[in-house]
C-alpha cells in the first residue's frame, strides 16, 4: 500500500486486515544530520539542518526562495487527539507534511484513571482511551505517511496510571516509539499510591528500555500546575533527578531518557532573564540526557497570536541552549476547541523559528561571566539544597507526604501549600504483594525476580515465547460496541463524500464546525451578546465564544466564535474556474529583457482611480517593472486616442488601460473605442491591448475587443505571464 499525495488517505484500507498488521520497527529515531549537498537549500548554505523531506508543504514565504523546505535539527512534536483515531490519522498526515516527526496521541480523559488495559472497548468514554486497535491503525497509517514524506515518524503516548506496565507491553508490541513515564506524575497529579507507582514504574521502564522507547518525564507538570511557575525551578531539578536515577537503575540508557523542560514564564514577565538561567543550569546538571523542550503552557491564554510569540521566545531559548525535541502546543488545549489546523500553526512556528535561527550559535554565545552565571549558580544551589533536605528527612516519600512539591514558595522558602500525599494512601493502596519465589514473568522484558530466567537465553522460551518476541501470540480484540465503533462513525462522512457533499470541519470529518472572527465596535459585554447573535444570524448553530480580546474598553472587542454550519455544498454545483498556469518569473524576465519590451498605461475616460494600475506597474508591488518592462504611465482620465499616439510614438506594442465599471457602460464604450481606433489606424494587429479594473473580467474585456481583462486582486505576475505567453504564441504562428 502506498499513499498518493493527490488522494485522501483511505481509512477503510488502513482498517483492513488490521489484526495481522505488524509494526515495521521499534524504538525511537532521531533526524539525520544533512551531509554535503543536503545542507544547501536553494541559494543558502545552512548549518543546523537535517535531511530534506520527499514531500512537504514549505513555509508560506518559501516561494520567494524557490520553494525550499529545509528541515531543522530538532525533532518537532505535535499533540493530536480529536477523540476519533480515524480523524487523527488524517491530521497526522497533514502535520507530517509540515515537518512534525513526533506525534503524541493524548487523551482528553486521563488514561491514568483507567485501572486496566483497554482492549476491544469502544472509543469515546469521555475521551480517547488508547486501545490496541487505535494504536495499530495509527502506526500502520504512520508507516505509510513516513514513506510518503521520507522521514521516520515517532509515535508517542503515555505510560501512566495503575495499568502502566501493561500499557508498556502493549506499546512495545505495537511499535510505539516514545512515551511519558514518571512515577511522580502518578503520585502528585493522579493520587496513585506511592509504592505502587514506583514498583510499576520499575517494570514499565524496563520494558520501555528494552523496546528502545524514548522516555519523557513529568517534571514540567509542576510548572504547569504551580501558582507561580518560576518558583518551582529548584524542585524541577529534583523531580528530573529522581526520575533519571530511577530510570538508569532499571537499565534504561541515558540517551533514551528525555527531560521534559518548559521555560517557566511568559511576557510580560521578564522571560529571558528568568527562563534562560534555568535552561542553562539544567543542561549543565543533566548533560548526556536528552532534552525535550515543551513551550510554555502555564501562561497561555486563548490568544493564538500571544501564544505564538511566547512559543518563539521558548524556541529561542532552546536554540541558545540545546534541545533534541521541540514540542508544540496550541491554546486549543485550554479553550477546548478541537485541535486541527492550529496544530499545523504550532508546528510551523517551531519550524519557522528554528530555520530562521539557523547557524545562530556560530555568531552568538552565552556569557560565561556576569549575571547569567550568577543566576545559574543560584538555581543550582537551591536545587542541591532541596535534594539534601529531602535526604535529611529520609527521602522522597517523606517529602511528598510533607507537601514539598508544587509549593508556591521559592525554595528554601515554603508556603505550605504543596501537594501532600500519604505513602500509605491513594488509589490502589495496599496492592503491592511480595513476589513469590516461583513467579514467572509473562514477557521477556521484566524487572526483578523471574522464575523463567536463567533457563535459556530468552526467558520466554520456557513458555513457548512471549508476545514481545512472537507477535502472532498477541490476541487482537476488535471493538465490541455495536454503535460507537469506527465503522459506524465512518458511515456518514463516507456516504456524504461519495454523494459529493463538502462540509467544513474542525473536530471530526465533515462536522460542519467553523470559527469566525468578528470585531464589534462595542464594550466587552455588549460585544459578546451581539457576537453570539450575529453568529446565529450567519446560520451557525450552537455558537460559542472561544476567544475575546478587548481592543479598547469603549471602542471595541475582538471575538472568535465557533459554531456549526448546517448546510454543506454539493461538489457538482461548484463552478471551478480553470487555473491559468503562470510562466516562471525568471523566464518572463529573461524574455522581456532580451526584447527590451515597453508598454504604455493609464486610466481612461473620466476615471481617476489610479491605484490599481500603479500597483500592476510598480516594482515595489511586484508589478511589471520587476520583470524589466519599460512602463510609460500617462496618468489618469487619458483619452483613448492619446494612448495610441503614445504607443505609436514610443514604438510600444503593449497598451494597458484601467477602468471602473459604470452603470451606463462607459467602461465598455471606452474599451470598444480603443479597439476600433487601433483598427482604424491599422495598428491593431501587432498590438496587445489589455484592460483591468476591480470588476473587469476576461469575458467582458474580450467582448469589447481587448486581448485580455484582469479583475480585482490581479498581480503583476499574471499580467506579465499573459503578455509573454501571447508574444511567444505570435512568434510561433
Ligand atoms: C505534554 N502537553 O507533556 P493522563 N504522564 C506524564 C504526563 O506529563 C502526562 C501524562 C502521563 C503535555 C501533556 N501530560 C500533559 C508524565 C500528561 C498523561 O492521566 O493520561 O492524562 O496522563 O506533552
Amino acid at each position: 500500500m502506498r499513499l498518493d499525495p493527490d488522494k485522501k488517505i483511505d481509512i477503510k484500507a488502513i482498517l483492513k486486515d488490521l489484526e495481522h498488521y505488524r509494526p515495521r520497527r521499534s524504538g525511537w529515531t532521531w533526524r539525520k544530520k544533512a551531509e554535503g549537498k543536503e545542507s544547501q537549500a536553494g541559494p543558502f548554505d545552512l548549518k543546523d539542518t537535517t535531511q530534506p523531506l520527499k514531500n512537504s508543504v514549505p513555509l508560506p514565504s518559501a516561494h520567494f526562495f524557490g520553494n525550499i523546505d529545509p528541515q531543522c535539527d530538532f525533532v518537532i512534536t505535535t499533540e493530536i487527539a480529536s477523540g476519533r483515531f480515524e480523524d487523527d490519522i488524517r491530521r497526522m498526515r497533514m502535520a507530517a507534511w509540515h515537518g512534525a516527526d513526533h506525534i503524541m496521541v493524548i487523551r482528553t480523559a486521563g488514561q491514568s484513571h483507567f485501572d486496566g488495559l483497554i482492549e476491544g472497548t469502544p472509543e469515546g468514554v469521555g475521551g480517547v482511551p488508547i486501545s490496541r486497535k487505535q494504536l495499530r491503525a495509527s502506526r500502520k497509517a504512520l508507516d505509510l505517511i513516513e514513506d510518503e514524506v521520507g522521514r521516520p515518524i515517532n509515535f508517542h503516548s503515555y505510560i501512566s496510571g495503575v495499568a502502566g506496565p501493561e500499557i508498556a507491553v502493549l506499546f512495545a508490541e505495537e511499535g510505539v516509539n516514545g512515551a511519558h513515564q514518571d512515577p511522580q506524575y502518578n503520585i502528585l497529579y493522579r493520587n496513585i499510591n506511592m509504592h505502587r507507582s514506583f514498583v510499576d514504574a520499575a517494570e514499565a521502564k524496563k520494558i520501555m528500555g528494552n523496546a528502545g522507547i524514548l522516555q519523557i518525564d513529568g517534571a514540567h507538570n509542576a510548572n504547569a500546575t504551580a501558582k507561580e511557575a518560576w518558583k518551582v525551578l529548584p524542585e524541577l531539578f529534583v523531580q528530573h533527578a529522581i526520575n533519571c536515577a530511577f530510570s538508569l537503575a532499571t537499565g534504561m540508557s541515558k540517551d533514551s531518557i528525555a527531560l521534559s523542560t518548559v521555560p517557566p514564564t511568559a511576557p510580560p514577565a521578564p522571560k529571558l532573564a528568568l527562563d534562560l538561567p534555568y535552561a542553562v543550569a539544567l543542561r549543565d546538571f543533566f548533560s548526556g540526557f536528552k532534552f525535550r523542550a515543551q513551550q510554555n503552557t502555564r501562561y497561555m491564554e486563548s490568544d493564538t497570536g500571544e501564544a505564538t510569540v511566547t512559543h518563539v521566545l521558548d524556541t529561542l531559548i532552546s536554540r541558545l541552549t540545546s534541545a533534541d525535541i521541540q514540542s508544540t502546543i496550541t491554546p486549543d488545549e485550554g479553550r477546548n476547541v478541537p485541535w486541527h489546523y492550529n496544530n499545523i500553526l504550532g508546528v510551523n512556528t517551531a519550524r519557522q523559528t528554528l530555520m530562521g535561527l539557523d547557524g545562530m550559535n556560530e555568531f552568538v554565545g552565552l556569557k560565561k561571566e556576569g549575571p547569567l552565571a550568577g543566576c545559574v549558580r543560584e538555581i543550582k544551589e537551591r536545587a542541591v539544597l532541596f535534594l539534601e533536605e529531602i535526604l535529611e528527612i529520609r527521602g522522597y516519600y517523606a517529602a511528598a507526604e510533607q507537601g514539598y512539591f508544587v509549593d508556591s514558595g521559592y525554595f528554601p522558602e515554603r508556603s505550605g501549600n504543596g501537594i501532600a500525599r500519604s505513602p500509605e494512601g491513594g488509589v490502589t493502596a495496599d496492592t503491592i504483594v511480595k513476589r513469590e519465589r516461583d513467579y514467572g514473568a509473562p514477557v521477556c522484558s521484566h524487572f526483578g525476580n523471574n522464575a523463567f530466567a536463567g533457563k535459556s537465553q530468552k526467558t520466554c522460551e520456557a513458555i513457548g515465547g512471549c508476545t514481545l518476541c512472537k507477535h502472532e501470540k498477541i490476541i487482537y480484540i476488535d471493538e465490541m460496541d455495536n454503535e460507537d465503533n469506527v465503522n459506524r462513525r465512518l458511515e456518514k462522512p463516507l456516504k456524504e463524500a461519495q454523494a459529493g457533499l463538502i462540509r467544513p470541519e474542525v473536530e471530526w470529518a465533515g462536522d460542519g464546525v467553523v470559527c469566525v472572527t468578528l470585531f464589534i465596535p462595542e464594550s466587552l459585554e455588549t460585544a459578546e451578546a451581539a457576537g453570539l447573535k450575529m453568529a446565529q444570524n450567519m446560520g451557525l448553530s450552537t455558537p460559542e465564544i472561544i476567544h475575546l480580546r478587548v481592543i479598547h474598553p469603549a471602542e471595541g472587542t475582538l471575538l472568535e466564535i465557533k459554531g456549526r454550519l448546517a448546510e454543506g455544498v454539493k461538489r457538482s454545483e461548484l463552478v471551478i474556474p480553470e487555473k491559468e498556469e503562470l510562466l516562471p518569473e525568471d523566464e518572463i524576465s529573461a524574455f522581456v529583457r532580451a526584447r527590451g519590451l515597453s508598454l504604455v498605461a493609464s486610466t481612461v475616460g473620466e476615471d481617476e482611480h489610479s491605484v490599481g494600475m500603479r500597483e500592476i506597474l510598480d516594482i515595489k508591488h511586484g508589478g511589471l517593472e520587476k520583470y524589466g518592462f519599460t512602463c510609460r504611465y500617462l496618468g489618469t482620465s487619458v483619452p483613448v486616442s492619446k494612448m495610441l499616439d503614445a504607443a505609436e510614438e514610443s514604438g510600444s506594442g503593449i497598451v494597458l488601460i484601467s477602468t471602473i465599471i459604470t452603470h451606463n457602460e462607459i467602461h465598455r464604450i471606452n474599451m470598444r473605442r480603443l479597439n476600433d481606433l487601433a483598427v482604424e489606424r491599422g495598428i491593431r494587429e501587432g498590438m496587445l491591448i489589455i484592460s483591468g479594473g476591480t470588476q473587469v473580467t476576461g469575458d467582458i474585456a474580450r467582448e469589447c475587443g481587448m486581448n485580455a481583462g484582469f479583475g480585482r486582486g490581479t498581480k503583476g505576475h499574471e499580467v506579465a505571464s499573459f503578455i509573454v505567453k501571447e508574444l511567444i504564441k505570435r512568434d510561433e504562428q
